[in-house]
């Protein structure tokens, strides 16, 4: 049975003509020096055998790919640009080649360029113009070299010619189509400098993207990403960036923006044709993007755009660097392109602090242009972010309502973490994203054990830590670790340190206490931990997690100096964080070689545990489960002696 909804694309009954691009010849464009560049081959193939066996080609109109006219690239690259693309694969250029790149940024050729570059452009023109004129009800061109960051007179970012803009332009120009007004969304993971460029100035385009910007440091690490950049002139308004503040963005960031920006906005500019720069290198896993949207995530994206101009979409392929995740990514699309059906699923997440942020900066930015963003966003939204579990679902009416998607209230408190901010001091000077690199790459190659004593014995809760998400019991989900390999190995120890019970909430389980671990030693306690052996990176990852909800690491928190010093002085304490109740990285001596660090409070907030000014509190029932779990799946304690080393650690006198 098909169910048809009312307002999307009404195709009167019949199935959605859906348009497929692919050629295998723009395969033979790679980098010869470098068969790994992430910009490869494999990316478009994959994809390609991927829809094949799902038997998506069957159900789509397959169409042959073109190259483009130099006429219609032209209308937006100098005749310079197109002259160095057309010729740059030819055996005159072969020696030169290689130096031609390299005065461009992040740019290589090879003798297959040039014919996947006018491959690419013309296919998207190709499925373009069929789009517009109704012979296709939507379609997806399966090509490379991506274009979006490709400016009017270079090559730039893995990007030959500007295909969107190319395919943009040629609507605009060709006014017997009757496109007037055209929606581009780029939600490549990178900002779509090139197409800003080219429509600046027009408002027939409302050009949309949003991107990882780190404050003008994450590629291509310029100001022109940034949130006040709205366009000129006839077109001001027109340009709308959402600059993201760090990495690790997911379903729930994304769609807070589409219900809180791209929607509304896209209502009121009432698009003709909607044109996606579908990268797919802010998805899950993705080697460049450190992002996490879900293939559910995009179908929603997806989906909520499919209410506009009749379901005139046309999707083209930008960047997007995991073969696996790109691929799942794209077909998920695809079935939202054929599907009549509403999309049916749900996540729970929560966006980033910043991402509201980063929302409000936009709306107020675009509200003299957008009347409609005018309007505060609900305060509960705002203030209470970080508690918020958004509940995604999709339905029809959920693209009306810009207070937005339904709201689960949870009603903590404020702690700590709420007030302050630990990590703004590290971003001032906006610290690279290629320093972050350098960090994470020299402490992936160290390993420590990481000594756990709370509610991380358990090992499927520590995991959530490592690879995201929540097991049972916790309110909330984790945003897991940059590097999701599981611990190498994990053994356990019983340690002369004093375990303890204090807070009386915490965000993650809670009314009720949290264990502690005393950090200086005395013979008369005993206390099991379960020790992880992680890479220092991780450990710098589970560090964040323990002390703040999902925050952009610009620099390690505890870095190999750190672990120099700790491991040096011998069994001392480096209070490494401002802020956090577990801010305290406490060295336990090694095992194998290989230090022993855990995390707890510091002497003094032991003091403040024992005098009452910080309360001592007995853990409630599910966080107390998960350290019973740890025990008994670590083969440590029987399920009774668990519970009863709990009972004492949360009884006795500290
Ligand atoms: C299309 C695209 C990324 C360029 C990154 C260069 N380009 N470091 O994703
Ligand atoms: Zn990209």
């Amino acid at each position: 049975m098909e169910i048809l909804p009312e307002k999307a694309a009404d195709t009167g009954g019949r199935r959605r003509r859906v348009g497929l691009i692919y050629d295998e010849r723009m395969c033979k464009h790679f980098c010869l020096e470098d068969e790994t560049h992430p910009e490869m081959p494999d990316r478009i193939l994959t994809i390609w055998e991927k829809l094949q066996s799902a038997l998506i080609h069957q159900r789509c109109v397959v169409l042959s790919a073109k190259e483009a006219e130099d006429e219609y690239i032209a209308a937006v690259h100098t005749r310079k640009h197109i002259d160095l693309i057309k010729n740059i694969s030819s055996r005159k250029f072969e020696s030169r080649r290689k130096k031609v790149a390299a005065k461009f940024n992040s740019i290589y050729f090879n003798e297959g360029s040039s014919e996947a570059a006018y491959l690419a452009a013309g296919s998207l023109l190709e499925v373009t113009e069929k789009v517009a004129k109704g012979e296709l009800d939507s379609a997806f061109a399966i090509v490379r070299p991506p274009g979006h960051h490709a400016e009017v007179d270079k090559p730039m970012g893995f990007c030959l010619y500007n295909n969107v803009a190319i395919a943009t332009k040629f609507l605009l120009d060709k006014h017997e189509l009757g496109i007037n007004k055209i929606l581009i969304v780029d939600w490549d993971v990178h900002h779509g400098n090139g197409t800003q460029k080219m429509f600046w100035k027009d408002p027939g385009v409302l050009f949309f993207s949003v991107h990882r910007h780190e404050f003008g440091t994450f590629y291509p690490a310029s100001d022109d990403g940034s949130h006040i950049m709205i366009g000129e002139g006839p077109g001001a308004g027109y340009n709308i960036n959402v600059p993201w503040e760090n990495g690790w963005c997911g379903d729930a960031d994304y769609l807070a923006v589409w219900d809180h920006v791209l929607i509304p906005v896209a209502k009121e500019f009432c698009p003709d044709i909607v044109i996606i720069s579908a990268g797919f290198d802010a998805a899950v896993n993705d080697p460049l993007g450190g992002c996490r949207v879900t293939p559910y995530g995009y179908s929603v994206m997806l989906k909520k755009l499919m209410e506009f101009a009749q379901g005139k979409i046309v999707m083209t392929l930008e960047g997007g660097y995991n073969l696996d995740s790109l691929a799942n990514s794209v077909l998920a699309c695809v079935e939202v392109l054929l599907e009549d059906d509403p999309i049916i699923g749900s996540s729970e997440a929560y966006p980033f602090e910043s991402t509201w942020r980063v929302i409000q900066a936009v709306r107020e930015e675009l509200s003299m242009f957008w009347p409609i963003l005018k309007d505060e966003l609900p305060k509960e939204l705002i203030s209470r972010s970080k508690e918020l579990p958004i509940q995604i679902l999709i339905s029809d009416s959920d693209v009306e309502n810009d207070n937005g998607v339904p709201v689960v209230l949870e009603d903590l408190g404020n702690t700590v973490e709420d007030v302050l901010q630990p990590f703004s001091g590290l971003r001032i000077g906006g610290v690279s994203n290629e320093v972050n690199t350098i960090w994470r790459s020299a402490l992936s190659k160290t390993y420590v054990w990481y000594a756990t004593y709370g509610s991380n014995m358990w090992e499927s809760r520590f995991l959530c830590y490592i690879e995201g998400g929540q097991v049972e019991g916790m309110r909330r989900p984790c945003t897991g670790s940059l590097d999701k390999s599981v611990p190498k190995e994990i053994l356990w120890k019983v340690v002369p340190h004093r375990l303890f019970f204090g807070r009386d909430q915490t965000k993650t389980w809670g009314p009720g206490g949290a264990a502690f671990l005393s950090p200086e030693s005395n013979c008369q306690h005993k206390a099991y931990m379960c020790l992880y052996r992680i890479t220092l990176e991780q450990f710098n990852d589970v560090l964040l997690q323990e002390n703040v909800s999902g925050c952009d690491m610009s620099s390690p928190v505890f870095d190999l100096t750190d672990l120099e010093f700790i491991k040096e002085k011998n069994c001392i304490s480096l209070e490494i964080l401002k802020n956090g109740w577990y801010h305290n990285v406490v060295y336990m001596g090694n095992e194998n070689g290989i230090p022993i660090l855990t995390m707890t409070c510091t002497l003094s907030d032991v003091e403040n545990f024992k005098s009452g000014k910080f309360p001592v509190c007995a853990p409630a029932k599910e966080y107390a489960n998960a350290l019973v779990r740890g025990l008994v799946g670590g083969k440590q304690l029987s399920e009774e002696a668990a519970m009863a080393y709990i009972q004492e650690a949360a009884t006795k006198p500290l």
